[in-house]
């Protein structure tokens, strides 16, 4: 494990962060007052027997989840250039999923996902009605209805109405914490008993930086200045299964690691921008690596589920060079984050869990993003809800070899432009699907049906779909009917009305 709290650092931010001995010191200090405080609670109160001994058997949960993390840029994925040894032992310790796929190009459909079971396009459905249900009867004008459609997404007003995973967790005793990005207001919104993202003010909404406070305010420090919110929120709840949501906004932009990172990177045969973005993909290699000590020294690792994935893709091969590139400087390369190819989508997935899944297990068996959260609730004996798209693959990580999905597929509603100067993409209605060695992607909007071999061509430059009609036929097939079931996706008409004038 590395460690650079003596070096000097590179962000404005980081330079007010506390030194790890003072945290540790001050855990220390926290930790032993708690102690006491638990000594002298359990004095006077019993715990029934029987509690005790169910909770004994649940695991803890930790869902680690990676920001625009693309899926080559790891040592255990083949990059002997990215430094992850936190992150290759994570791997070989529990069952690897080479080729997992998140449900959507970017972050935050991706991480609702990851807290519901459901597909972006099926969220959005329930979330209107909702909407729609909280005006009804009301003569509206144009002009107050999208205020109100604005407000209502962006303090993500309709997710409580869900089947949420810390809720259903709650069920069996979880406690729950939220810690890192977090898109949906504040973690008592998303049904966690804990976190770090508190919510915000109208105010908070006018003013510069809001878009901050949107992202997860408060949130955004985890790993990139401490991982204490974590271990004081496990000293506070000692003895009760925990639900960790470890989401920190790395290797995210802005590319300002701590000067230790980029010095792994600096003499490296390498471009600017890989250097850095690498320097990033060890720093969240590094937090989570502190994490497992922290576990490891409190006991709290071989009884622990562990459950890795990204949020959506990136592209930076060592010798792409977008430092001077307005667009791929925030986006990466093009075929990664708000694309439609397979880099966009696809994810290494793990599950480790030391009491209880095999060590050193690679799987090729398709998975899906919304798969994590129903495998979870199987592991801690909970009911999958009937809303739920997910499957739990808990039969897959016991027995590998076993396929519960033929093939992956899912809809965006956004891309890069084809302007280069407009950084925010614009707004498509776009198809993919995995299945085999294929990728075929079909952006409706621009009207373009390729298919990819993935085993010859896994960065997706050579279109083959003239030479395999019947292949696209039946691929494209499956979309159509995807999209026949669906529908156009309620977050195009959100955007529209957000658009007008
Ligand atoms: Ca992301």
């Amino acid at each position: 494990m590395f460690k650079y709290a003596n070096n000097k650092l590179r962000s404005e931010k980081i330079r007010i962060t506390i030194p790890y001995t003072f945290m540790d010191k001050y855990a220390i200090m926290k930790f032993a007052t708690l102690i006491f405080s638990l000594l002298i609670l359990i004095s006077c109160q019993s715990t029934p027997t029987q509690n005790q001994a169910q909770e004994k058997e649940l695991p803890n949960i930790i869902l680690l989840i990676g920001d625009d993390q693309g899926y080559p840029y790891f040592g255990f994925m083949g990059a002997d250039y990215v430094q992850t040894p936190n992150m290759d032992q994570l791997a070989s310790s529990g069952v690897l999923f080479t080729e997992g796929y998140v449900s959507d190009n970017h972050c935050r459909p991706s991480l609702q996902t990851l807290l519901t079971g459901m597909l972006p396009t099926d969220y959005h459905s329930k979330s209107e009605e909702i909407f729609q249900k909280s005006i009804a009867g009301q003569a509206l004008s144009r002009d107050s209805l999208r205020q109100l459609r604005r407000a209502f997404d962006v303090k993500a007003m309709a997710l409580p109405h869900f089947s949420l995973l810390p809720k259903l967790l709650a069920q069996q005793g979880y406690v729950s914490f939220q810690g890192g990005k977090w898109w949906e207001f504040s973690y008592q919104n998303g049904g966690f008993t804990h976190g770090m993202t508190k919510g915000f003010s109208d105010q908070d909404l006018q003013n510069t930086g809001w878009f901050l406070k949107h992202m997860g305010g408060e949130g955004m420090d985890l790993a990139r200045v401490t991982n204490q919110p974590v271990y004081d929120f496990l000293a506070e709840t000692t003895g009760q299964p925990f639900f960790l949501w470890y989401a920190p906004s790395l290797p995210h932009y802005p590319f300002d690691a701590p000067e230790g990172y980029y010095d792994l990177y600096r003499d490296a045969d390498m471009s600017e921008s890989a250097k850095q973005y690498y320097a990033n993909c060890t720093w969240f290699d590094d937090a989570w690596g502190e994490l497992v000590s922290h576990l490891k020294e409190k006991d709290l690792y071989d009884n622990t589920l562990i459950v890795y994935v990204n949020d959506n893709g990136w592209e930076q091969a060592p010798d792409q060079e977008f430092s001077d590139d307005p667009m791929r400087s925030h986006n990466g390369g093009d075929k990664g984050k708000s694309s439609i190819y397979d880099l966009s989508f696809r994810s290494p997935i793990i599950f480790a869990w030391a009491n209880e899944i095999d060590k050193g297990v690679r799987s090729s068996s398709l998975i899906h993003s919304a798969d994590i959260p129903a495998t979870i609730l199987d592991y801690a004996g909970i009911e999958i809800p009937d809303d739920f798209y997910g499957k739990s693959f808990r039969e897959v990580i016991e027995d590998p070899h076993k396929k519960l999905r033929q093939n992956v597929y899912g809809n965006v509603i956004s891309t890069r432009s084809k302007d280069p100067n407009n950084v925010m993409g614009d707004h498509v209605e776009g198809y993919w699907i995995r299945q085999g060695q294929w990728f075929l992607r079909w952006h409706l909007t621009y009207d373009e049906l390729e298919l990819f071999d993935l085993r010859e061509d896994p960065m997706n430059n050579h279109d083959i779909s003239e030479k395999q009609p019947k292949l696209v036929k039946d691929l494209h097939d499956i979309l159509k009917a995807y999209k026949a079931e669906k529908g156009v996706d309620k977050r195009l008409e959100m955007y529209a009305l957000f658009n007008e004038k």
